[in-house]
């Protein structure tokens, strides 16, 4: 035969293209669907929310150990990386078989649905987002791949080509819908084929989409701004005047070493950790929280309710269970709220109870010792931190804090419920994924200045940091160079037994490579252990040091 072959076009990049853009379209339109309908059941945010309560905690305090607060934002990144590889291959085969690639959308769109449905609070709705956005999807990658040069509405044309001058030389009639080179293989001479699409128009379209699922994008974007009246709400609101201020804080609770970390966090520096991809938005107006359980009296109050309370103000450093030795998952801040233990009082715990079991709105919750409630420690149903209504990301607008636990098993963000109750009958979201039932604080220290690594000029070198021991406070801290021996520490003033405490060591630095080593001993007189022990399941342990140079 004389056909001169057309070089055989490839049309996978363009199919995979039309893969990626019909996801972010489905993306983009779900988002939109769910500012409207359900704001909880976007797919990005409830399949990372369940994949986060599917974690196996070593994977979790990995992740909380490699990217600290960051965490979330790469899981969104991994999420999108995967997402956007699953689209290119279903266009690819939907390429060839339509339904092929049809099923990959379906299956994510049922995935999306599925975990809206299912997160804790989802609404009516919670299925739509993905539904309506998977279907949007299917009809993007259809319109998208009719107009793929070598596809569909291409092959149309060919098809017509063909019937007219020619069977292949074998009279075999080339079937066009998917051999990528039905058009040339059905024609005898080179001629331009493609005349219902070509390069140009498939761009077009590409662009047309892009453009669109931007548009969703910004508009859902847009739109749940607008509706963001919760944050509006928190900004306009006046905390009331405590029945009981913080003591004033001594002016010595600053080492005054330089580079050291403040005494009060402020609220933007302040570590976040918790299972929220999005930020539960809560009207405080309609908020309120439950106590019931093994209690003779059922109570639920509101956010008026807290805000015309005798309100208690308490300095109170909040640490994470993840934290690693010389981490940073601690924040000290003066919190406001009502003391939990008046609420029990009314509520009266029946006979029993050992545990109170705290609920967000988002599901999370936090087995907290029955005691530890209602002991003389200011454990608070927060509602200010740092003078300032709590920022959302710290639970707006209530969430407990309780002296001398670790977050995970009392500090409860956006909490809802309070239910008495006991450890043999209700377990707290962490217990069920291989964490303790209970958190006490471990004593911990760390050295803050200098940091790990830091090059240092021979002579008078000022060290500093930080210890805690909620609950038993900090009565000495002690400094070790290299295998030297055990050197007290000047202690800053301490604030309350339930504030970390600063400490300061002057240090004769000489030239070569030395490591420095903290360890604290708490108001029980007990010395921080050296035994390194890992975060999970109940908190890590062991001596910081930092490894300098002096030059
Ligand atoms: N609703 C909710 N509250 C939560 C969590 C969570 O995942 N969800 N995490 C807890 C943990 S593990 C810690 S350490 C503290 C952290 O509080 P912060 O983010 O305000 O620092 O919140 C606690 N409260
Ligand atoms: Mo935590």
């Amino acid at each position: 035969m004389t056909a001169t072959r057309q070089p055989r076009r490839r049309t996978w990049p363009g199919a995979a293209l039309s893969g990626v853009l019909a996801a972010a379209t489905t993306l983009a339109v779900a988002q939109l669907v769910a500012v409207l309908v359900a704001p909880r059941a976007a797919p990005l945010v409830a399949v990372g929310g369940a994949f986060i309560d599917a974690t196996p905690p070593a994977l979790k305090d990995f992740a909380i150990e490699t990217f600290g607060t960051n965490d979330k934002l790469v899981l969104l990144i991994g999420m999108g990386v995967v997402i956007a590889v699953a689209a290119a291959v279903a266009g690819v085969l939907a390429r060839r078989r339509f339904w092929l690639g049809g099923a990959v959308v379906v299956v994510l769109a049922a995935v999306g649905a599925t975990a809206g449905a299912t997160r804790a609070n989802a609404g009516t709705f919670a299925v739509a987002p993905s539904l309506v956005g998977g279907l949007v999807g299917l009809v993007a990658l259809r319109l998208l791949l009719s107009q793929l040069p070598g596809g569909r509405a291409e092959r149309r044309v060919a098809a017509a080509d063909e019937l007219r001058p020619l069977a292949g030389p074998d009279g075999r009639r080339v079937r066009g819908a998917d051999d990528e080179n039905a058009a040339t293989d059905g024609a005898t001479t080179a001629q331009p084929v493609g005349t219902g699409s070509t390069r140009r128009t498939f761009l077009a379209t590409a662009l047309l989409t892009a453009a669109f699922a931007a548009a969703a994008g910004a508009g859902a974007q847009l739109l749940s701004q607008a509706t963001q009246s919760v944050e509006a709400a928190r900004r306009a609101l006046r905390l009331p005047t405590p029945a009981r201020r913080a003591p004033a804080l001594p002016a010595g609770v600053e080492s005054g070493v330089e580079g050291a970390e403040p005494f009060v966090t402020p609220n933007d520096g302040f570590y976040r950790i918790d299972t929220a991809l999005d930020i539960p938005q809560v009207d405080a107006s309609t908020w309120s929280v439950r106590v019931h359980g093994m209690v003779e009296e059922e109570i639920e109050i509101s956010y008026q309710d807290l805000l015309d309370a005798d309100l208690v103000e308490s300095w109170v450093t909040l640490t994470c269970v993840s934290n690693v030795v010389g981490g940073d998952l601690a924040g000290n801040a003066k919190w406001l709220g009502l003391p939990v233990r008046e609420l029990l009082a009314r509520a009266r715990p029946t006979g029993g109870a050992d545990m109170v079991l705290s609920t967000s709105i988002d599901g999370f919750t936090a087995s907290t010792p029955l005691e530890a409630l209602t002991d003389d420690r200011d454990a608070l149903l927060a509602i200010g931190m740092n003078d300032e209504p709590l920022p959302a990301v710290h639970g707006y607008p209530v969430r407990m804090v309780v002296p001398g636990l670790y977050g995970f098993v009392s500090a409860t963000k956006w909490v809802v419920d309070l239910e008495v109750t006991r450890y043999s009958d209700a377990r707290a979201y962490w217990t069920d994924r291989g964490w303790s039932e209970k958190g006490p604080i471990k004593t911990a220290s760390r050295i803050e200045v200098p940091g790990s690594f830091a090059r240092l000029p021979a002579g008078q070198v000022a060290v500093g940091g930080t210890a805690w021991a909620q609950q038993r406070g900090i009565t000495a801290v002690e400094v070790k160079v290299d295998g030297g021996d055990w050197q007290p520490a000047t202690l800053a003033d301490e604030a309350n037994v339930d504030t970390w405490r600063q400490w300061s060591f002057v240090w004769d630095a000489t030239p070569g490579t030395h490591q420095l080593t903290v360890r604290a001993t708490d108001g029980t007189g007990e010395v921080q252990t050296a035994d390194r022990v890992d975060t999970v399941p109940d908190g890590s342990t062991g001596h910081h040091s930092v490894s300098v140079t002096v030059e």
